[in-house]
Formats: C-alpha cells, sequence, structure tokens
C-alpha cells in the first residue's frame, strides 16, 4: 500500500519532468506527453490498490475491510487531488490549442479525477472518503428482515434475491405490502450517511469550481447540467404517449390480478421490482423465469460468455472465473457482500472480475449480459494505444449501454431457440413479448431512470435539498414522471431514495441508464438492419462474427473519442429515441385498441 511518502517522492519526480525543467525548444506536446506516460503509469498502480481494497471491501463486508478501503481511497486521493500535479495539469489545460486532441482528452480526465479529490481540502476529502466506506459497508452488511419482534428483533430475516422473487411472484396483496415495506426499512439506516454525503460530495466538487456534485458527475459527458436535464426530458417527452398506454394497460391488468379496482396511480406494491423500475411477470403469455427453472446459475454465465464468444470475442480469462464472486452466499454462510449486479476493472490491464448473486431466472440471465458486456469493454480498451486514464467509455452512458444492447439481443426469440431455452416450433406470440420487453426493460424504465430518479439527485445536490424533503420530494417524482404512488403516506421518517443502490454508491450518475437505453435501440437497430439484414424485433446475433468486429470497433476506442463523433460514425445519426419507437411502433397500435375506453393517465 502506497504511504504518503510514497506519494510525496512520486510527486517530486513529476515535478523534475514539468514544464519548468523542459528543455529549451521542446514543444508542449513532449512536455505533456512525458508528464502524461509517469501520470498514466502512477495512475494505473493507484488505482488498483484503491479498486482492490474496494473490491475487498464489497465482496467481505466488515470493519477490516473498511480500514482496507479508506487506506486505499486516500492513496488514490493523494495522488490523483495533488496539488502539485492539479498545476501541471491546469498549465497543459490553459495552453490546450497547442496539443493534440488524445493529449487533451487524457488532461481533461485526469482534471476531473483531481476534482474529486481537490488536494486543497484534505480534511474534506478524507472525510469524504471514510464517510462513503461507511456508507458502503452499511449498506452492503445490512440484513433485510420480513418480521420483528416488539423489540426490534428480527424473526424472519430475508435476501434481496427472495425479496426480488417474491415481488414478482405473489399474488397476495398483504404479503406483497410487507415485503416491499420491509425492502425500504434499509432507507431509514442511510439516511443520516447520505445528509453528510450530500454535504461532502457538494463541498469537494465546488472546490474546483462545479455548481455541485451533481455538475461534476454531468461533466464527464462535455455537458452542462441544464443541457443534461433537457436531454433527459426530451426523451421522456418522446416516449410519453407510449408511456401513458402502457401504464394504463398495466394497471388495468393489476387490478383485474389482484381484485381491486382500476386506480389512478399503480400502488407501488402491485409491482415486480421495489422501486417500480421494470415492471416484470405481467404478461401471461411470457413467463420468462420458467424458461430458467431446469438450468443451474453456473449455466447463465457461461451462456452469457458462449453468446459473446459466438461474436468473436476470447473466452474470459481463467482469472475471471478465479476472482470473481458470482453467486449468492451459501444459505447459513456470515459472509456479507453487495448484493447489487457490478462489474470491475482491478488494475486496468488483465485483472477483470463481477461480483453478482446469480441464481437461475430470467432477471439474472439478462444481468449477466449487462456484467459481461462491462467485461468485454474492459478488455477491448486494454491496449497500448489507449492510455490508461482513457481506459473507459466513451462516456458512462456508453459502458452501460453495452451489455444492455447485448441483453436485447439475447432476449430474441431466434437466439433463445438456437440455443434450446425456447423450444423450436413453440407458438410465440411477437406482440406479447414485445409488450414484456416494454414493461420489463425499456419504456417503463425510462420514466425512472431520467424522471424520477435523475431529478431527485439533480435536486439533492444542485439545490443542496434538506432531508426532510427528501421523501416528499422524492414521491412527487415518482407520482410525476412514473405515475406510482405509495400504498400509503410515506413521510419524512422514511428515507425511500435511499434504498436505491446507486443513490449511495453510485450517485449523480443514474441518467447513464436512460441515455444506455436510448443508446441500446440505435445500436441494436444498425446490427439488425445493416450488418445483419434481419428485423430487429425478431433477429439472431449468435456467431456472427461482423456484429463482433462491429462492436469492438466502438469498445476498442474506450474513451479516446467524443461520444457524440463515435454515434454517427457508427450509426449514421445522433443519438436519438427514433430506433427505439420504431421498434416499439407496433406495440403502440395494439394498446391503443386494448386501451379503448380505459381511463388513462393520472393528473
Ligand atoms: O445497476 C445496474 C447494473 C449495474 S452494472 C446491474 N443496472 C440498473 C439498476 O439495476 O438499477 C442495470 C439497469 C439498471
Ligand atoms: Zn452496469
Amino acid at each position: 500500500m502506497p504511504r504518503r511518502s510514497t506519494v510525496i517522492a512520486i510527486v517530486l519526480l513529476l515535478v523534475a519532468v514539468s514544464p519548468l525543467r523542459s528543455q529549451a525548444g521542446e514543444d508542449l506536446e513532449s512536455q505533456a506527453q512525458d508528464f502524461l506516460r509517469i501520470y498514466n503509469s502512477l495512475y494505473q498502480r493507484f488505482f488498483e490498490v484503491s479498486e482492490g481494497s474496494s473490491w475487498e471491501a464489497s465482496t467481505d463486508v466488515g470493519p477490516l475491510n473498511d480500514g482496507k478501503r479508506i487506506a486505499g481511497g486516500r492513496a488514490w486521493s493523494a495522488f490523483t487531488g495533488d496539488p502539485e500535479l492539479l498545476g501541471r495539469i491546469r498549465y497543459f489545460r490553459e495552453h490546450r490549442e497547442e496539443l493534440s486532441a488524445l493529449t487533451q482528452r487524457q488532461l481533461d480526465k485526469a482534471w476531473l479525477e483531481a476534482a474529486e479529490a481537490p488536494g486543497s481540502i484534505p480534511r474534506i476529502v478524507e472525510e469524504r472518503i471514510e464517510a462513503e466506506a461507511e456508507q458502503g459497508s452499511l449498506q452492503d452488511g445490512y440484513q433485510y428482515c420480513l418480521r420483528r419482534n416488539a423489540e426490534g428483533e428480527c424473526l424472519e430475516k430475508v435476501s434481496a434475491n427472495r425479496i426480488d422473487e417474491l415481488l414478482v411472484d405473489s399474488r397476495d396483496l398483504d404479503q406483497r405490502r410487507k415485503v416491499w415495506e420491509s425492502s425500504k426499512e434499509i432507507g431509514k439506516v442511510l439516511a443520516p450517511g447520505l445528509a453528510r454525503l450530500q454535504r461532502l460530495r457538494n463541498q469537494v466538487a465546488r472546490e474546483m469550481g462545479y455548481d455541485s456534485f451533481f455538475a461534476l458527475q454531468v461533466a464527464d459527458y462535455g455537458m452542462t447540467v441544464d443541457e443534461m436535464m433537457e436531454m433527459l426530458d426530451g426523451w421522456i417527452r418522446d416516449i410519453w404517449p407510449l408511456y401513458i398506454e402502457l401504464h394504463t394497460w398495466a394497471k388495468y391488468k393489476l387490478a383485474e390480478r389482484y381484485g381491486e379496482p382500476v386506480p389512478d396511480r399503480i400502488p407501488a406494491h402491485w409491482l415486480g421490482n421495489r422501486w417500480g423500475q421494470s415492471w416484470p411477470g405481467l404478461v401471461d403469455a411470457v413467463d420468462l423465469d420458467a424458461l430458467f427453472e431446469d438450468k443451474n446459475p453456473e449455466w447463465i454465465v457461461r451462456q452469457a460468455e458462449d453468446f459473446y464468444v459466438s461474436m468473436g470475442f476470447s473466452p474470459l480469462p481463467a482469472t475471471f472465473w478465479q476472482r470473481s464472486d458470482l453467486y449468492p452466499v451459501p444459505v447459513g454462510g456470515d459472509r456479507k457482500k453487495n448484493s447489487h449486479a457490478s462489474a470491475w476493472h482491478i488494475n486496468l490491464g488483465d485483472d477483470v472480475r463481477s461480483l453478482m448473486s446469480v441464481e437461475n431466472n430470467a432477471q439474472w440471465f439478462g444481468t449477466s449480459h449487462h456484467e459481461l458486456g462491462h467485461i468485454y469493454y474492459y478488455m477491448s480498451y486494454t491496449r497500448p494505444e489507449v492510455p490508461v486514464v482513457l481506459r473507459t467509455g466513451a462516456n458512462r452512458g456508453f459502458h452501460e449501454g453495452i451489455g444492455e444492447q447485448i441483453s436485447i439481443a439475447a432476449w430474441q426469440v431466434p437466439y433463445l431457440q438456437q440455443v434450446g431455452l425456447l423450444e423450436e416450433g413453440r407458438e410465440v406470440d411477437s406482440m406479447q413479448w414485445l409488450l414484456n420487453e416494454a414493461l420489463s426493460e425499456t419504456i417503463a424504465f425510462l420514466p425512472w431512470a431520467a424522471g424520477t430518479i435523475s431529478h431527485f439527485e439533480h435536486d439533492l445536490y444542485e439545490e443542496n435539498l434538506p432531508p426532510e424533503e427528501w421523501n416528499q420530494r422524492w414521491w412527487a417524482y415518482k407520482s410525476k414522471y412514473q405515475g406510482i404512488e405509495a400504498p400509503s403516506t410515506r413521510g419524512g421518517e422514511y428515507c425511500d431514495p435511499a434504498t436505491k443502490t446507486h443513490i449511495n454508491d453510485d450517485p449523480a450518475q443514474y441518467y447513464d441508464y436512460a441515455f444506455a437505453t436510448v443508446l441500446k435501440y440505435q445500436l441494436h437497430n444498425t446490427i439488425a438492419k445493416k450488418i445483419l439484414h434481419q428485423p430487429p424485433n425478431a433477429c439472431n446475433y449468435y456467431g456472427h462474427e461482423e456484429v463482433g468486429d462491429f462492436l469492438r470497433s466502438i469498445l476498442e476506442q474506450g474513451a479516446t473519442r467524443d461520444w457524440r463523433e463515435l454515434i454517427v460514425e457508427a450509426t449514421g445519426e445522433p443519438l436519438s429515441t427514433r430506433p427505439m419507437m420504431e421498434y416499439f411502433a407496433p406495440l403502440m397500435e395494439w394498446l391503443q385498441k386494448e386501451n379503448e375506453g380505459r381511463k388513462k393517465g393520472w393528473d
């Protein structure tokens, strides 16, 4: 573990190669390149220390690993936020017109990294590192509980996977409500930590001139906050007529299922997801979980790998299988781990890993494809042409989009038939299939991702929203954007936003998934129409190396190119919801007929 003295020694080394000491006649580009060569080398080493310790803390929660994570975080921020280093980065960026595009991009990334941990406010940075570690540990070590006695002791423990399963399968509204309410208890536990983090994250971001922590995260896209919010709101406007039809269909379907009157807004515990972010299990003709009944979790991850390999990607390295943590902790085991799926690039080199809790159901089939999308992105841009600091997505949304896009392909009927998950010759109602995709993947998801959560986090940081207003604002947005209401009033004693992992440990970044949702249909459309010459609603990527070549041409560039240029180059047009709306056009017509005479909307 590097200590502060090591960091100081390294910084002195950097000063030695700084522009002030440069050889006469050496141009700024070569000086910047010399600087970046050392910066990148150190970046990789410090990243590995920090990421490795976070991995340990997330896969085996406890005070010892929290301590390691804090130490790793300190080493990382001592490097990235070092004032001397920042002085050099600033100097080069002030003369950016003399520098190549690749050099500028590296400096811009290094700048954003410094803004996460400015060395000018070391106490605040340290406090933030500790607060992030504490919040992560509280969240990942939390035990969900279905029943408590009067003293608050848990009488019936439950895993996050089991909560999700019950919310998809249970037809008993009382039980659903209890399960949903138990899933929200964690919010109260995390509320004080989130309040502390709101303050610290904003303090850190403002030090280098960003309006808020939200603005700092948005800067990764090269956009202002207003531009980002306008983009998100535009996507919601585009899909709104379809969303209203889908919402109407869903509330009538659910009211019939539970024998209740049709509500205006959908009660949150009626839906098959803790946050109502996806609405699985509503289409009776499409029982996706049934496809995996005779499979085991290992099969699911191997099948996802096989799909990528069939397109010409290499098999995952042996170390992926040795070091990843892919399955739930066995019953009776007392190790605690983060229950949310993630993919890690531990050393920005060949050490790639995933953290999941895979079980044999549809949700984990999709998630496995999603996580391997990150892994293949890591593997594709890990090459000498991509400087270490640019070994990341064209933007964060791109990183989320690749596995998502492969998931669309993995749910296509011809593919499922080819790999034997669907019996050849079994009648499949393509409209019901499309309806299920809109409910469980896309159209139900966008108002949550671009609306509720992104607007909440915007207000949390941009407006410094006080904690006593959080829950009210959260449910106001749930209502406005999603047409979802709480089963009963959820006052300020609850903190429902903190029940969503990203708000704690991936803050102010959820619009990445909205971006990914729009991007994935655009990429899929290009692949289906221009590469495979198959209909986007029924196509099969399996075995097509030309699809792999197309994807690799995007992935292997990492962040060396502007994301806007990359999209136009790959698909022939700027990012837009057009391909997605075209994909779902037949569904719109079908829903309009189904919903004739029904009461639509909620205000
Ligand atoms: O968080 C994720 C990934 C993380 S790598 C599993 N997703 C979002 C969520 O679960 O809220 C994927 C889609 C939306
Ligand atoms: Zn992801």
